[in-house]
């Protein structure tokens, strides 16, 4: 059965200077000619129609645009109506599409998927362009760009052609074993590339970690004793009230969050409820949610008021640790401290930015990333295979687990069956993509 025709709003919020729609499938030609009761006009080129309703109604102008498959995003013909970006036009117009035979509204990354479908994309590329769309920061933005225009599907072709090829010589030189040959040449120049291929493999696995913090932030926790001034230190660093500053110890009862771009990262700051013996129990819930945020965080800014006693809090060995000195301008500086600031006077702050910038510029070296735990998991399968096969001793085992790492690789693009998997990757895309 052919797939039905779709479409859908594919610009943002609405009003908006102009909103696009999307109509994509074997109908998405035929109803446009019906919309302007018109020839359409020439491939990939705009022209301005008037879009009439089945009634004879004046919907709106716009300019429309007809990409005949299979030279579309989609792979199918696709439509492209750029209105005026007003609620009613907008609504006018779908309501009028739904109205079509053979048109409906297209689900969460249906666009993509149809894409995927046809060939246009493969998986990482769909997923990278779902990233692209949500980038918020630059280094977002960038990673996205590598993911979605081919860079990354690239590596993941060339490890599996180059596993394919070894496999290959493997299974020649078992084919050939009764002739004469070099014995052992072939496994050592397999084992050779095998060992770099790994070591790439292992590089590429862990740029995931950057992957990771630039999708999900860099986390970083003010945490202290009641008082300490981490909510005033929060409101400083974001530059706006959102937290509750008091003189009362316990102000904070809950963790407060708040999202900064520093140098094209997201950096996200977490206020916590001060750190004591506490018998009541939302303070105490408070406090466990602190220790939580602790465990999860990149950066633990350990806030402590200048000359008071030093912090007993448990802070685990591995993390990163800034000891902070606060108040300086009741104490004046010491050197008990890594930094000392003074929220009050803006003291101290700009030498602490820079502190936290300083770490997340070393996040990412720039190389292609994995950024997606599907991504991860199959590479990891994959790597494991490597070792694996680097480990056998007969080639016929050699052979099987190169062919098991080529097929996790195939996996991540789609070149290798997905299809029980395509409902959930393509599900958390927007409408309209
Ligand atoms: N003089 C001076 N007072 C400060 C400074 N920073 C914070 N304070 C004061 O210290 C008190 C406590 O500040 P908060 O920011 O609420 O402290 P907190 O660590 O969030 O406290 P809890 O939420 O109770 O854990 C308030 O009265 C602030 O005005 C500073 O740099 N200098
Ligand atoms: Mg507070």
């Amino acid at each position: 059965m052919l797939p039905t025709t779709i479409f859908a709003l594919s610009s943002g919020a609405l009003p908006a200077g102009v909103a696009v729609v999307r109509i994509s499938g074997l109908e998405a030609l035929p109803a446009l000619r019906l919309l302007t009761r018109k020839e359409l006009p020439a491939p990939r080129q705009a022209a301005l129609r008037t879009i009439v309703g089945q009634d004879g109604y004046v919907l709106d102008q716009a300019l429309v645009l007809v990409f005949p498959g299979p030279q579309s995003f989609t792979g199918e013909d696709c439509v492209e109506l750029q209105l005026h970006g007003s609620r009613a036009v907008v609504a006018a117009v779908m309501k009028e599409l739904a109205a079509i035979d053979g048109l409906r509204a297209a689900e969460a990354g249906e666009f993509s998927r149809r894409a995927f479908e046809n060939g246009r994309i493969d998986l990482v590329e769909a997923e990278g362009l779902s990233e692209l769309i949500a980038a918020e920061t630059e280094m977002q933005r960038r990673l996205a760009v590598e993911q979605s225009f081919g860079g990354q599907s690239a590596l993941y072709e060339g490890w599996a052609k180059r596993l394919t090829h070894a496999r290959a010589m493997i299974e020649a030189d078992l084919d050939f074993s009764d002739e004469e040959d070099v014995p052992g040449s072939v496994a050592d120049s397999v084992s050779g590339d095998l060992i770099v291929l790994q070591q790439e493999l292992r590089r590429h696995v862990e740029a995931a970690r950057a992957g990771e913090i630039i999708r999900d932030g860099y986390k970083v926790a003010i945490v202290g004793r009641p008082n300490a001034g981490k909510s005033s230190l929060l409101n400083a660093l974001a530059n706006r009230d959102v937290a509750i500053v008091t003189d009362v110890a316990g102000t904070t009862r809950d963790v407060l969050q708040v999202d900064l771009d520093m140098d094209g990262y997201l950096v996200r700051l977490f206020d916590t409820a001060g750190l004591r013996e506490s018998s009541d129990v939302v303070e105490q819930e408070g406090i466990r949610r602190a220790h939580d945020v602790i465990g999860k965080a990149d950066l633990v800014l350990l806030l402590e008021e200048i000359d008071s006693e030093p912090e007993h809090t448990v802070i685990p060995n591995n993390k990163d640790l800034l000891r902070v000195g606060s108040k300086l301008d009741l104490h004046g500086p010491s050197p008990a401290y890594d930094l000392c600031i003074s929220v009050r006077d803006e003291d101290g702050l700009e030498p602490l930015r820079e502190a936290i910038r300083l770490r997340v510029r070393k996040i990412w070296s720039g190389s292609i990333a994995p950024t997606r735990q599907r991504q991860l998991e199959l590479l990891l399968d994959a790597s494991n295979s490597v070792s694996e096969a680097l480990k056998a001793g007969q080639p016929e085992l050699r052979a099987e687990n190169l062919r098991t790492a080529a097929v996790a690789l195939g996996r991540i693009t789609g070149a290798v069956d997905v299809e029980q998997l395509l409902d959930v990757i393509f599900s958390q895309f927007c409408i309209g993509k």
